[in-house]
């Protein structure tokens, strides 16, 4: 045992010859563990005389301290050169041009979804979905529109198909969204208030119309709730929407299945310079139809109207996305136009709200 050098530079070999910090550590244990050779080597001085003790306990000592040093430097230049090889790998180039921005858009017709949505969502209201393919007694016969009414042939229906021989009535698509509500007061009772927004389905192609279009839809149902609360809800709706403190509303008697009375409403507005301005000037704008929901049709939803009565109203979303951002044709809407979605479109993360700003 009195001559420790070719101990030492065998343990030293190894440290060198690790190259990672896992074999460093078998190194380390193999030579200072518990069981290393180094440790048992340190326990065999016990048995030495106390001359031999202090010599080769002195070198063993120091042969102790030399591999952990030489453990330690070999570990830290390991982690150094694993740090400089990510470094290089890593690199990166702070010169090169930022990305573009994302090129994605919200569509208008998603964006003014969504502020009608909030607006409503802020007084109260659900927001509630159903099938776009109904049954035509969710689509007619539930809203008071009998099969020889002349709204069946007015809303332009498509059929689905039926198999030669099944005499059902076939399954259409929604024509409106007021299926949803029926559905939902079916669900619900009484009391409710709910938006309904989503596609529907009529079979209409100009300027003017295209086969699938977005409405939406609202319904109150309480004791005692009447005509007086669907004007004030309909003027605090148009204030948020078109972004103005004062709007003046009229309502024009009008004829629904649906609804008991019924009004189509308009909005003051002006046109100066071709420009939509609500709430001021001497012109109309019909922006939508509602009335007090008919007792028939709260019947057909399981709601005694002898103890129940409501509103309802439907605004066909297009058209008032056109009118708030100055869209002037319907069918560029559904052309997947790039250039079109790209100048119309709304940047994502923009998120309607009441307190944030609608459209800012
Ligand atoms: C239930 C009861 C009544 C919804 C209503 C209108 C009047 C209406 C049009 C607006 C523009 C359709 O998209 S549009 O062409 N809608 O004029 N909609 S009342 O009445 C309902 C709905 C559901 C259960």
């Amino acid at each position: 045992m009195d001559d420790l050098t070719p101990l030492r530079q065998l343990w030293l070999d190894r440290i060198n010859s690790a190259t990672d910090p896992a074999a460093i550590e078998e190194v380390r244990l193999a030579a200072l563990g518990k069981k290393g050779e180094i440790s048992l080597k340190m326990r065999e001085l016990g048995k030495m005389t106390p001359e031999e003790r202090q010599t080769i306990g002195r070198s063993l000592n120091e042969l102790r301290d030399e591999i952990d040093a030489a453990l330690r430097a070999r570990k830290l230049s390991l982690e150094d050169a694993a740090l400089e090889a990510r470094l290089a790998e890593e690199w990166l180039d702070v010169t090169l041009p930022g990305r573009p921005r994302p090129r994605g858009t919200i569509h208008p017709i998603s964006q003014v979804t969504e502020e009608i949505t909030e607006i409503f969502a802020d007084m109260g209201f659900a927001v509630a979905e159903g099938p776009q393919v109904e049954s035509d007694w969710y689509n007619f016969d539930a809203l008071n529109i009998a099969p020889e009414h002349p709204a069946r042939q007015e809303h332009d229906t498509f059929f689905m198909h039926r198999e030669p021989g099944d005499d059902r009535p076939p399954h259409v698509l929604r024509t409106h969204t007021s299926p949803v509500q029926i559905r939902a007061m079916q669900d619900q009772g009484a009391p409710i208030r709910v938006i309904a927004p989503g596609r529907v389905y009529r079979m209409d192609m100009d300027q003017t119309h295209t086969p699938m279009f977005h409405q939406i839809e609202g319904l109150a149902i309480g004791r005692d709730i009447s005509m007086a609360q669907l004007k004030w809800t309909l003027e605090e709706f148009c204030r948020a929407f078109f972004e103005v403190d004062e709007v003046e509303l009229r309502f024009r008697a009008s004829h629904f299945p649906f609804t008991e009375p019924s009004a189509e409403v308009d909005i003051r507005c002006s046109w100066e310079g071709g420009q939509l301005k609500v709430g001021q000037g001497d012109s109309w704008l019909e922006i939508l139809g509602s009335g007090m929901v008919h007792p028939h049709v709260l019947r057909s939803a399981g709601i005694n109207p002898d103890e129940w009565q409501g509103f309802a109203f439907g605004i066909g979303i297009d058209r008032l996305a056109m009118l708030k951002y100055g869209i002037p044709d319907l069918r560029a809407f559904f052309e997947s136009d790039l250039r079109w979605l790209r100048n119309y479109g709304f940047a994502a993360g923009d998120t309607p709200s009441l307190s944030g700003g609608l459209s800012a």
